[in-house]
């Protein structure tokens, strides 16, 4: 045991891999009182997967080996298959999207970085996935334009190319109501991918843009051919028109072959396989617009093209259904808002009473979700760990009780943000504590 500095911040007697036997019963798998820093960050995940198993330490990786699967019992005597034409995931990684009919989310728990493996991406259909031709695929933009046009798919990329790693949420991303939850299931509609495009405000520029021009509307080419009215200013800003995620072509539940892109605003505004924008002085209020995308505030007062999506953040590790052990740990998780860069994440291990900085990995992006992560000793008392996210504009993630304060009992189901809280119970049992929503 020693003490370690990790980006500023000193930890008393720390050890990573130290199992206490009186506490455990176990034998101890190994004992490493010379866990340095450099250890910790170069060599420590590849030991630690291997201990992490033998002791199942929480339940972080896989043990079991799956069946139907030939493992030689010495790997280095017996050449493997040969390179392929697509490459595979481990047969011991098995992370899936949770779905249901409409929708399907992202296992933010099985994550360890900010990019969304393109598969895992979550996916929000109104009316199933359309099969689109990219050969038949036609994007008709005008309205108050001078010149009406039609951008094929070839048309969009000659087009100068424009890429951003950004997030993308639905503002119906909440769910609460037992303990049982996991991240995935209380908030796995955000993902976040590298999307490469044509700016907006270069296809505007080429069909000429009337001065009195102020929204356009964004029509799908679905089953529900999804509109949204856009105010202008944010589509010659940050608007997109993306045809590729993570480098290849967009998935056919993202868009295929393109779909509008707007940073930082609710996923609905986000047309997927858009074939139409007419440019307008005025919003189209269209259905989306009206009895569903709008949120009860106060007073009876409804708030309507609410788009920013606030900043939020939750801890992925430790989280349901995880079960830990005494010991250090390190808590991790993603901090993102639709406003900005995130700037802090703050971490209580006391259920809300004090508050520590997370080290944020870098690069920070501007509404990207941000990686977060910080070292925590649990010497096995019942507690809370809980996560807020404070972004540039300095706005600080609520409670949940703050979050009825400001808009009231009957706030819907929209835009909500909540601090989310992992208790630990004296067993290492990780739960969700479920927040009532009214
Ligand atoms: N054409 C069309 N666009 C759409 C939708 C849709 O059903 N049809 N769903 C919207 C909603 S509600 C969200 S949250 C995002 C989801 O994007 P994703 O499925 O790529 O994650 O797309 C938006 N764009
Ligand atoms: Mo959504």
């Amino acid at each position: 045991m020693q003490t370690i500095v990790v980006e500023g911040q000193k930890y008393d007697n720390f050890s990573m891999m130290e199992i206490n036997k009186e506490e455990t019963g176990d034998n101890p798998i190994q004992k490493s009182s010379t866990f340095t820093r450099r250890k910790l960050l170069l060599g420590g995940a590849a030991t630690a997967a291997v201990v992490l198993v033998k002791s199942s330490f929480g339940k972080m990786v896989q043990t079991a080996v799956p069946e139907n699967i030939y493992i030689p019992a010495d790997p280095t005597k017996i050449p493997g298959p040969p390179s392929g034409t697509l490459g595979t995931r481990s047969p011991f990684e098995n992370p899936l999207k949770k779905s249901s009919a409409t929708s399907s989310r992202t296992p933010l728990q099985d994550l360890y970085g900010t990019i969304t493996p393109a598969d895992l991406h979550y996916e929000r259909n109104h009316a199933g996935v359309p099969a689109i031709d990219p050969n038949k695929y036609e994007l008709l933009i005008h309205g108050m334009v001078e010149k009406p046009l039609v951008f094929t798919l070839a048309d969009l990329k000659r087009f100068p190319a424009f890429s951003r790693i950004c997030f993308l949420e639905c503002s119906g991303n909440f769910r609460t109501g037992k303990e049982e939850m996991t991240p995935q299931e209380i908030c796995g509609l955000t993902s976040q991918s590298e999307w490469t495009g044509v700016l907006l405000s270069t296809l505007f520029k080429e069909v000429g843009i009337k001065p009195k021009a102020s929204w356009f509307l964004a029509e799908g080419s679905d089953a529900a051919v999804m509109t949204r009215s856009i105010p202008l200013k944010k589509g010659l800003e940050e608007g997109m028109i993306v045809y590729a995620q993570n480098g290849e072509a967009i998935r056919p539940e993202q868009g295929y072959p393109a779909r509008l892109f707007l940073p930082g605003w609710e996923g609905n505004t986000s047309v997927k396989w858009i074939r139409r924008i007419e440019l307008s002085d005025q919003p189209f209020m269209t259905r989306e617009e009206t009895s569903k995308y709008t949120e009860t505030i106060k007073d009876g007062k409804v708030r309507q093209f609410s788009f920013d999506m606030d900043a939020r953040s939750i801890i992925t590790y430790p989280a349901y259904p995880v079960q830990v052990q005494k010991g250090w740990i390190e808590i991790r998780g993603i901090a993102w808002s639709g406003r900005g860069k995130i700037v802090k994440v703050e971490i209580s291990t006391d259920a809300g009473k004090s508050w520590l900085p997370a080290r944020l990995q870098g690069p920070i992006l501007d509404k990207a979700h941000t990686y977060f992560r910080h070292l925590w000793e649990w010497r096995g008392g019942e507690t809370e760990l809980l996560s807020r996210a404070i972004d540039e504009t300095g706005y600080t993630q609520p409670t949940m009780g703050q979050l009825i304060n400001a808009r009231g009992n009957d706030m819907g189901g929209y835009h909500l943000n909540p601090i989310t809280a992992w208790r630990i119970k004296r067993d290492g049992t990780v739960l969700f504590k479920p927040e009532n929503k009214s």
